[in-house]
Order: structure tokens, then sequence, then C-alpha cells
């Protein structure tokens, strides 16, 4: 079984969100990203030497990294034909556009930045004002669509699913949205996904991470 290297809260439970959706078995590994320690011994750096999750350990002994292909990847095994969208689907490009959305404009345009102590406050800010944009974009495509690609819950959604886990804590607000609202409220609300949410807060707060506090 794959095993996927997860540090609680970080954007590798974005791929257990799409796990847990299209019923991928994973093995988990745990991390301290604060630390980077992993839970069964040894450093994170062993495992990816830019010393981040995700990443993913395949069966054939390769390692993924990027989170946009590894949750592409999980979304490829699933059996759940409403879940996976195959490369002949048309849909493929559409899921594809949103994983590198959520990975570019949301985790790595807002979140590296306003998580990490590079940035001075009035940075953070500035990048802070770049999201009203970015969230009306997804409000005007989320009229008239339960989910990125319409009525299904896909790949996609397990990825912008998990911006909303972390955006509170990134001060970014998107409550005058009323598309984008409600599909946070619709996302979050999804037995898995919640699961995963409350498990990976009581994980975060064992191993001590604090991490968002930053913000
Ligand atoms: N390019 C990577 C970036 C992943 C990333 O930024 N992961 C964060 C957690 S959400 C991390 O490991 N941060 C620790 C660090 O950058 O040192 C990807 O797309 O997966």
């Amino acid at each position: 079984m794959a095993i996927l290297y997860h540090a609680p809260l970080t954007c590798s439970l974005a791929a257990r969100f799409a796990a847990a959706e299209g019923g991928v078995p994973l093995d988990i590994a745990p991390v301290n990203l604060a630390t980077k320690e992993l839970a069964a011994g040894g450093s994170l750096y062993e495992i990816n030497p830019l010393g981040q999750v995700s990443v993913l350990a395949l069966d054939d002994g390769t390692k993924l990294t990027e989170t946009s292909t590894v949750i592409n990847w999980v979304q490829s095994q699933s059996a759940n034909e409403d879940f996976r969208v195959d490369p002949s689907d048309p849909d493929y490009f559409q899921m594809l556009r949103w994983l590198a959305f959520c990975a570019t404009e949301l985790h790595k345009g807002l979140f590296r930045v306003v998580f990490y102590q590079e940035a001075t406050d009035e940075v953070k800010d500035r990048v802070r004002a770049l999201a009203p944009l970015r969230f009306e974009l997804l409000d005007s495509h989320l009229k008239g669509r339960d989910y990125l690609l319409g009525s299904r819950f896909t790949a996609a959604d397990a990825y912008l699913t998990w911006f909303f886990v972390l955006s509170g804590y990134a001060q970014v607000d998107h409550s005058r949205y009323p598309n984008l609202e409600a599909y946070r409220q619709r996302v979050l609300s999804r037995p898995a996904i919640k699961a995963l949410i409350d498990s990976d807060t009581q994980m975060d707060l064992d191993l001590k991470q604090n991490l968002f506090a930053a913000a």
C-alpha cells in the first residue's frame, strides 16, 4: 500500500480527503512539520530534501511529491467512478486546472506567505489583499454548481476543501461570497472530511506543531 507522509492540518490532509472520498487505502506516516521528525524515527529531509509534505511513497519504492500530483495519483486509484476522473474524460483538464489553481493561487500564493516568518506583517497584508479576486473567481464559477466540476465531489474539491481548513488561521475573509460560502459549508460537512479534520486537529495539538499561529 502507498505510504503518505502526513503532517496534521497541512496540505497532505488534502490527499487524505481525496483518499477518504475515493475509498483509496493509504498507510499514513505521521510527521511533525515543526521539527521535521517522523513518528517512526528519522527526519523528513531524508524523505524529501525540501523537508516538505506531501510525499507519497509508492509500492515500487518511487516517491511522488507535489500535492496536486499526489492528489491526482490518489484519485486515479479510486474504484468510485463518480469520484475518479480519467484522462479520457473531458472534465479531466478542468480537474487539473483546479488542482493547479489551488496549488498556485491559494496554497503557494497565499498560505506560503502568511504562515511563514520570512514575511513581515505588511507583506502578509498585501498578499491577503490578493485574496478577493481569487474568491470572486471561485464564487462566480460555483454559481449553479455544487462542486468545482459540477454535481460530483472530485479530487479538485479535496484540495480546495483543505484551503478552508486553514483560511481562518490565515485571516482571509471569504464570508461575503455566497456561492463560495455555501460550497465551504457543503464540503466541510461531508462526514469523511469532518472526521479527518477532527482527528488532525487533535494530532496537531498532541504534536504541538503550532504552525498556524504565525499568520
Ligand atoms: N511544492 C510543494 C509544496 C508543499 C508545501 O508547501 N508543504 C508545506 C505544508 S502545507 C510544507 O511542507 N512546509 C514546510 C516547509 O516549507 O518547510 C507541493 O506542492 O506539495
